[in-house]
């Protein structure tokens, strides 16, 4: 046996680490990807200090200006390795239609041998990072646990901002408790004596899910959901198999909490996919003209939820901090998110001012008549002028640079963030970014309505992928990357929820679609968005209560002119009739698109959403 022991590393286990399976897992990464330390993360203070430091004599991060972003780094990855690699991840279930047609699959030996080799030897040079962290407040029965393996100090940093990460997670453990159990690697050994580069990683990626065995496998990239293991591979992937098999949901969703000037409180989950702005609507300050009315943030994009035994829905926010797109991010379009940064937090692939500050596109709209800065350092490290950037295009941070911070740091945390019980789901909201077609807002008239609306989802790909260029495509529930089985079995389970929900006699969510990227002729968007997103929240509230009015179409309940509060904003019933209008057209091209993403997911399909399909059609030839 080729144990690290024999070949003189020390294991270095805590003593409160007690778990004999997790110790034994440790000692055969070790053995396998043979690192020249082990190091078991506590989650201090102090150990995340002295990281980021070795972070920063590594070449990996620099420190900010402490007297502009007190206790702030900035990461610049290489150019190879900027965002998540869709056609690099996989889902290797033991039978090829649990994966289902919208992931990539390789049966689960065939991927093993292939990783196998790979993982040999790949943290030589390095050290492995021991990473416990659980996902949603330690103890609460809607949490679960994982360890990360790593071999990069950037995803421990990273990790002790996104979760509730450290020693505490062994004392949840205790000698046996379950762990999903997370490898990953930048693929970038060191030969004795190798000088390491700034931000190591390998052309080679893969990102590897096993179902059946609830393991996460990454290797050869440092980046966001490719190497922060508890996000999107965990408390997504491996969870919505964890929710399909017992009973919960595992959403791509944000959670918010509503207030209005009565006092009473709603909770909203809202599923858009990455980059369409759920960081914003997290934390959406309500305009003037709606005073008393208060938004608070639970979380910004994924949301565990579990029935309680009256039937309603409690959801908790699996992570503890946002890492967010700072692109787009400003005092206009969220003043929150601008205040929860301007301290304690690590910035990937913005730009770095001359005083030692951060930059991003979108920044010069922060205060009218704010300028563009004379000079940067982009994301590549090279010289960034207003001059250049206009001759060349040159983008100043790139598209998908991101922002990490804790969500203590966010003024709009709401009370309840923390909460081991979660909060009650009042209403699902489901958006892509569609510049036609879809209108700012509808009602499902039933359950199934809204999951079938869910799950015909078109948006426009973004930067958060790499390759995303704009063009529609389906993202059903916004999860087209990140549900971790079949996607018509994933409907089923959704339908089956309803069902169990009424049977106990609960009040189900209402669910509505919402669409804030409809461009007019001049190809400008109609909708002003982030705050005035209020107006429509408003709207749902009382559709909850019973006092909203819409009117009825073909495929829902949508809001006319005199239906949504206008008080403090100039927007004509003709800009609105622009943002709402359905045209018979473009929905006859619509539902052929809908047609074709059936087609691809026949096997499996729950009926009721064909049926729903074709009351649909026969409602819009009346
Ligand atoms: O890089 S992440 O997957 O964490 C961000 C996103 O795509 O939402
Ligand atoms: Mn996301």
């Amino acid at each position: 046996m080729n144990h690290p022991a024999m070949q003189g590393l020390a294991l270095n286990v805590p003593a409160h680490v007690k778990h004999a399976k997790l110790i034994a897992w440790v000692a055969d990464v070790a053995a396998m990807c043979k690192p020249d330390a082990v190091y078991w993360c506590d989650g201090s203070q102090a150990e995340y200090q002295h990281l980021c430091q070795r972070l920063v004599d590594g070449g990996t991060m620099q420190k900010l200006n402490p007297l502009k972003r007190p206790n702030s780094f900035l990461a610049l990855s290489d150019p190879s390795d900027v965002a998540r690699v869709e056609d690099r991840t996989y889902i290797c279930s033991a039978n090829k239609e649990d994966a289902g047609p919208t992931n990539n699959w390789v049966a689960p030996a065939e991927m093993r041998a292939t990783l196998a080799p790979l993982f040999d030897g790949c943290m030589k040079g390095r050290t492995l990072y021991v990473v416990p962290f659980s996902m949603g407040p330690l103890g609460s029965p809607i949490a679960h646990i994982g360890i990360e393996l790593s071999d990069s100090p950037y995803v421990a940093v990273n990790m002790k901002l996104m979760t509730r990460m450290g020693r505490a997670v062994y004392d949840v453990l205790g000698a046996e408790g379950d762990f999903v159990p997370c490898i990953h690697t930048v693929g970038a050994p060191l030969a004795a004596g190798q000088q390491d580069v700034a931000w190591p990683c390998n052309k080679t990626k893969y990102i590897v899910h096993y179902p059946e065995t609830r393991e996460i496998w990454s290797y050869g990239s440092g980046y966001g959901g490719n190497a922060l293991l508890g996000k999107k591979c965990f408390a997504l992937r491996i969870a919505s198999i964890m929710g399909r098999d017992e009973g919960w949901l595992a959403e791509h969703m944000l959670i918010l909490g509503v207030t209005n000037p009565q006092g009473r409180k709603y909770h909203v989950a809202a599923a858009f996919p990455s980059a369409c702005g759920k960081t914003n609507f997290s934390m959406l300050v309500p305009p003037a003209g709606f005073e008393g009315w208060k938004v608070t943030t639970i979380g910004d994009d994924i949301a565990w939820i579990k029935p309680s035994a009256d039937g309603r829905l409690r959801a908790i926010n699996p992570e503890a901090g946002y890492f967010g797109v700072a692109p787009g991010t400003n005092m206009l379009t969220n003043p929150n998110c601008m205040r929860s940064l301007t301290k304690d937090t690590i910035f990937t692939n913005v730009a770095l001012t001359d005083d030692g500050d951060v930059w991003w596109e979108g920044m010069e709209h922060d205060a009218p008549g704010k300028a563009l800065p004379a000079h940067l350092i982009d994301w590549q490290g090279h010289d960034w002028t207003p001059e250049i950037a206009k001759q060349t295009g040159a983008k100043a941070a790139h598209p998908n640079s991101r922002f990490t911070v804790a969500a203590t740091n966010n003024p709009a945390l709401d009370s309840a963030w923390d909460d081991p019980k979660g909060v009650t789901i009042d209403a699902f909201i489901f958006g892509g970014r569609r510049s036609t077609t879809v209108p700012l807002v509808t009602e499902a008239r039933n359950w199934t309505e809204g999951v079938y609306m869910a799950a015909t989802m078109g948006s426009e790909t973004t930067a958060a992928m790499a390759g995303g260029n704009g063009s529609v495509r389906r993202d059903p529930f916004a999860m087209l990357p990140f549900t971790g089985y079949n996607m018509s079995d994933y409907f089923q389970h959704w339908l089956d929820m309803g069902q169990k929900l009424a049977a106990k006699g609960a009040k189900l969510p209402k669910i509505y679609t919402a669409n804030w990227f409809r461009k007019g002729e001049d190809g400008k968007f109609v909708w002003p968005g982030y705050g005035e997103n209020m107006r429509v929240l408003k709207w749902m509230i009382e559709r909850i209560d019973g006092s909203g009015q819409g009117h009825e179409h073909f495929s829902g309940i949508s809001p006319r002119y005199q239906d949504l509060n206008w008080t403090g904003l100039n927007f004509s019933a003709e800009q609105f009739d622009i943002v709402t209008r359905m045209d018979k057209a473009d929905w006859q091209q619509e539902l052929a698109l809908h047609t074709e993403l059936f087609t691809q997911l026949a096997h499996h399909l729950p009926q009721a959403l064909k049926d729903t399909k074709a009351a649909i059609e026969k409602r819009m030839a009346a």
